[in-house]
């Protein structure tokens, strides 16, 4: 019963699309209502009808030390002390260029931006525009945001509500997107041998987190920059989920490869509205107004949103909480496991430091086809079976977990005594 959530939602209904500002948020998938949050304190959430959850969602992913964390809070309260908007260069942009700079090996020079949708778009068209070159590559499954040019074949709630290609993008436009299957050298070498000097960049999540959380072949990423360097089309990472929480400079500094451009947001922003995209100097001269391409953003480095994720980066660089991280994730995908063994359910956990899914399969996920392979009704049945035990996951087969360092200790113990006992009942 949660009739605070349940009049809240009734009310949403009426006025705003499915009651909800982002599709993701909605339970259409899994059945059942989303619930509404008053407030969140490291690893819990507490719903309007003062319901405790423990949270996996993370608010999709900037919450890397836990909700609400006090350095951050302060942080944005000094802050808020001299003004919310200047519409001016201010000192914090220059702060957060900095830390981005020294934290992301391939990141020379960087453009903050309001959120992950719009560091995509803007890095894909600064590669046209740095290329002359019209067409891009993605892969199916993964997901940049929701600009036309890459809601094609795309994760997250697209695929979640079944409209990986969504209405509303011309044609036209679909036409310059060449989708291909992640972890497919083979398939990448054609696209490039049947549209010759026409691809300006592939934009790829290194690990895949928008489909499920999926890890990449051996060797793949490296391919990857072989072959877009050989053809001179520009790599571009799209690092928003994992960047910061992969390790300190993303995917890109656990595999060592250099993309041309990242794509970033989520905890930059410490829990505000942020994006960026930085990379090669030379590339990102060509950004007005100092070259033709046009991007700009009257919110964008804003002080509130620069001072909650400089807070949220320094931590990271004083806590190095990595490997703590890997650790609680290990604990998590362990519990999953041997849960699943005891009951005979095939279950995939791919899982790296703070990320992770489930997948109700035998087969071992590496791509969208093989993702989709999981069963949903077991996943949905197993989601409120969490839910109903305190444990939210994302309301969706095909979204990532997240666990914080706040995390560690009984909220995880408890939550893998939850996840266990809902595999149980299976
Ligand atoms: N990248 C987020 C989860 N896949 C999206 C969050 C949203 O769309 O609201």
């Amino acid at each position: 019963m949660s009739p605070l959530s349940d009049s809240l939602f009734a009310r949403a209904r009426q006025l705003i699309p499915g009651g909800v500002n982002s599709p993701v948020r909605a339970f259409r998938s899994v059945g059942g209502a989303p619930f509404f949050v008053k407030s969140a304190h490291g690893a819990t959430l507490t719903t309007a009808d003062d319901r405790e959850l423990i949270d996996f969602v993370c608010t999709w992913g900037p919450a890397i030390h836990g909700h609400n964390h006090p350095r951050i809070k302060a942080a944005i309260a000094t802050a808020l002390e001299n003004g919310t908007s200047f519409g001016t260069p201010n000192p914090y942009e220059v702060e957060m260029a900095e830390l981005i700079v020294r934290f992301v090996p391939s990141i020379q020079k960087v453009r903050m931006c309001n959120s992950g949708t719009e560091a995509t778009m803007s890095a894909i068209r600064l590669a046209r525009g740095f290329t002359h070159r019209d067409k891009i590559v993605k892969f199916s499954g993964c997901y940049h945001g929701h600009s036309d040019s890459l809601l094609i074949k795309a994760g997250s709630g697209a695929l979640t509500h079944g409209h990986p290609d969504s209405a509303g993008v011309p044609t036209s436009f679909a036409r310059e997107t060449i989708v291909l299957p992640y972890n497919d050298l083979t398939a990448l070498d054609a696209a490039f041998a049947a549209n010759p000097g026409e691809i300006a960049a592939v934009i790829v999540e290194p690990y895949c987190g928008n489909v499920g959380f999926i890890m990449p072949d051996a060797g793949y990423l490296a391919g990857l920059r072989k072959i877009t360097a050989q053809h001179g089309a520009l790599l571009i990472f799209d690092e928003v989920m994992t960047g910061f929480r992969i390790a300190k400079g993303g995917v890109q500094e656990r595999e060592s490869i250099a993309p041309d451009l990242t794509c970033l947001g989520k905890i930059i922003g410490g829990g505000l509205p942020v994006g960026a995209f930085g990379g090669r100097a030379d590339i990102m001269d060509l950004l007005a107004p100092l070259g033709p391409v046009y991007q700009a953003g009257t919110l964008s480095g804003n002080p509130l949103a620069m001072a909650a994720g400089i807070a949220s980066l320094r931590l990271l660089e004083e806590l190095d909480p990595y490997a703590q991280l890997d650790r609680l994730g290990r604990q998590l995908r362990d519990a999953v496991l041997a849960a699943a063994a005891a009951k005979g359910i095939p279950v995939q956990v791919p899982q790296c430091g703070s990320m992770f899914s489930i997948f109700f399969t035998d087969t071992p996920v590496r791509d969208y086809e093989t993702a989709l392979k999981g069963d949903a009704k077991c996943f949905t049945k197993f989601f409120h079976a969490c839910l109903n035990q305190g444990v939210y996951l994302a309301p969706s087969a095909y979204e990532a977990g997240f666990l914080s360092t706040a995390h560690d200790g009984p909220a995880l113990d408890r939550a893998c005594e939850v996840l266990s006992s809902a595999i149980a009942g299976l």
